[in-house]
């Protein structure tokens, strides 16, 4: 009997658009011919593998089959002379639209303090969880107007991740991420409707559902002051239970710099994008600049008020053993936030904070390194800016442009054609977030001058996401044929249902094993295991999710044109 053999071709097991390059990654053959065939197993296409000039990580050869010839909608899988076949795959015009709603859907599954109705969430339907209408103030923020025993309520908002807790610093990048999203392609976001329960309200979906964290960040300034907690937890993670059964204490916890001055961009950015549906929430535009300008002064007047939870614990009772999302250095932040605020209010003095290099270093963002999210305002908001904020941007361009130029040259090093497999450095925990931050680096340059090399190696980062990867999975759950079933995820663990809430992006590869869970290779790119204890390579999470939903939205909107 013949046994197909999947994993030894790695494809985009979502599918492919027609008109784009379409190529498979072959492991472990010595060329030859390959075929397309269809669910009949006729052969639909015929081709001849090319020897790959890049090895993998692992130092494996591989070989390309390349059919981007194969413009003909349907579903196929490729086949190799010796019996070996991909899984199925579509091409088509459509291919990625329920991949681009599923990736923002999850956040829906994320919401605090709703119940998920079986008419929005199907069999993932869930009692609520974390009202957060009783949250007690952490030592470590108490002052006088707002001393231990002062409850707050601190409703809604997105769980960050596998755990139940809500961190400023995640969110930050997430919202700025979605809201970048937003106004890089409003109209094609304007017709993405989600199953929500806002659906029909003339507020975009996207918008809709980032009002659900946005208003949830607006209660963790302290009206006070305008300093922001750093996060809404509990002191220690919850065992794999649902949201309704994780019920201990809830506490806001110290201000901190890096969180406040992300809130002042995401509600700097927030302000200009809602102006435009005041009819609807009349008002929010508003409060949304007052607290970001808030936020940016307490910054100002306090910008070395570093997250250290050890030090923390030293001092403050209880102890609080959560995420961290530390930062000693918030240089990055101070740019996001500056450059948010000069966008929206064209205020010179916000031009003269942001302090941009003669030559400036852009980078892939990460939660902890923000400063590229300003750039990218910058240069999307480049025609509305007085003359001195078009000078920078105009270096920005350049500078983006730049990076774009050598995250394509990673791609063509790599066997996946990916830059993210370049180098073992790109592989750390939440690696697949790296990639997508690339694609998304790739699409913000792309917008500027319509490079198709940008456009085609942005898709790539989705092809390896998608299971052109050292792993052959599809990354991302519900989609693909061999996706994770396994998320750290405390809802997808105990809700019983055999299928984990879908359109969430796991971690990926990461040969750190903080867990301790033993993984079947440390080779960088294929260090990964589909475990729920995994959680340093297959946890989920808000801020891995956003570049995804950026990504293949993105690509969704200037394939649809
Ligand atoms: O940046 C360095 C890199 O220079 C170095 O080569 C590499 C070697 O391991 O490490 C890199 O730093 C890693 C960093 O993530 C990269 O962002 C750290 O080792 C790693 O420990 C750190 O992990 C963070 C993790 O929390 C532990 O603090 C993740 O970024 C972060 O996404 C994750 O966030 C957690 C929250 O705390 C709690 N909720 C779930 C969430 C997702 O797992
Ligand atoms: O579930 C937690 C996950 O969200 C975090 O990313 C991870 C690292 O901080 O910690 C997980 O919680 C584990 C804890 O650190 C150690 N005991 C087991 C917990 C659940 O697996």
């Amino acid at each position: 009997a013949c046994i197909a053999q999947p994993d030894k071709i790695r494809v985009n097991q979502v599918g492919y658009y027609p008109s784009a390059d379409k190529t498979a990654i072959v492991l472990s053959v010595e060329g030859g011919s390959f075929t397309l065939v269809d669910a009949t197993g006729r052969v639909q296409f015929t081709g001849t593998l090319k020897e790959g000039a890049n090895k993998t990580m692992a130092g494996q050869t591989v070989w390309t089959a390349d059919f981007s010839k194969c413009k003909t909608p349907g579903r196929y899988a490729v086949k190799l002379s010796n019996g070996d076949r991909s899984y199925f795959f579509n091409i088509s015009d459509k291919v990625y639209d329920n991949l681009a709603k599923a990736s923002i859907k999850a956040f829906y599954y994320q919401r605090a303090s709703i119940p998920l109705r079986e008419k929005y969430a199907g069999k993932w339907q869930r009692e609520e969880g974390h009202a957060d209408d009783h949250v007690l103030i952490h030592p470590s923020a108490a002052t006088v107007k707002r001393p231990v025993g002062t409850v707050i309520s601190s409703a809604r908002g997105w769980y960050d991740a596998g755990d139940y807790n809500k961190y400023i610093v995640n969110s930050g990048i997430t919202m700025g991420t979605l809201l970048s999203l937003y106004e890089d392609f409003s109209s094609y976001m304007k017709t993405v409707a989600l199953n929500i329960p806002e659906t029909g309200n003339k507020v975009p979906d996207l918008l809709n559902e980032a009002l659900w964290n946005l208003r949830w960040m607006l209660t963790m300034q302290d009206p006070n002051d305008g300093g922001v907690y750093h996060k809404l937890t509990n002191a220690a993670f919850d065992g794999m239970i649902m949201p309704d059964k994780a019920v201990k204490p809830r506490y806001v916890v110290a201000k901190s710099t890096a969180a406040t001055l992300d809130f002042a961009a995401v509600m700097a950015q927030s302000a200009r994008i809602l102006k435009k549906f005041n009819t609807t929430f009349p008002g929010l535009a508003d409060s949304c600049l007052r607290a970001s300008l808030s936020a940016w002064k307490w910054a100002k007047a306090n910008p070395r008020a570093y997250y250290q939870q050890n030090k923390l614990n030293q001092t403050f009772e209880p102890a609080v053993t959560t995420g961290e999302y530390g930062d000693n250095d918030v240089s990055d932040e101070f740019i996001w936030a500056a450059a948010e605020l000069y966008v929206t209010t064209k205020d010179g003095h916000y031009l003269s904070e942001l302090r941009v290099e003669r030559n400036p270093d852009i980078q892939v963002p990460s939660w902890a390194q923000v400063k590229t999210m300003g750039y990218y305002s910058l240069i999307r908001n480049k025609a509305s800016l007085t003359p001195n904020g078009q000078a920078i941007a105009g270096r920005l361009q350049t500078a983006l442009i730049h990076l774009a130029d050598s995250l394509v040259a990673d791609g063509q090093r790599s066997a996946y054609f990916t830059p993210i497999s370049n180098s073992p450095k790109n592989l750390i925990w939440g690696s697949n977030s790296v990639a997508a931050n690339q694609g998304v680096a790739l699409l913000e340059a792309y917008l500027n001058n319509r490079k198709p090399s940008y456009l085609a190696t942005a898709m790539a980062t989705l092809n390896y996401l998608s299971g052109c990867n050292g792993t052959g999975y599809c990354y991302v759950t519900g989609y693909g044929t061999k996706s994770p079933l396994h998320p750290h995820h405390r809802p997808s663990v105990a809700d019983g249902i055999v299928q984990p809430i879908p359109g969430l992006l796991v971690g990926g590869p990461n040969p750190g094993m903080q867990d301790h869970i033993q993984l079947p290779s440390i080779v960088p790119g294929e260090a990964y295991i589909d475990d729920d204890r995994a959680y340093a390579v297959n946890e989920i999470a808000i801020n891995w999710n956003a570049p995804l939903v950026y990504l293949v939205n993105g690509i969704n909107a200037l394939k649809a044109k």
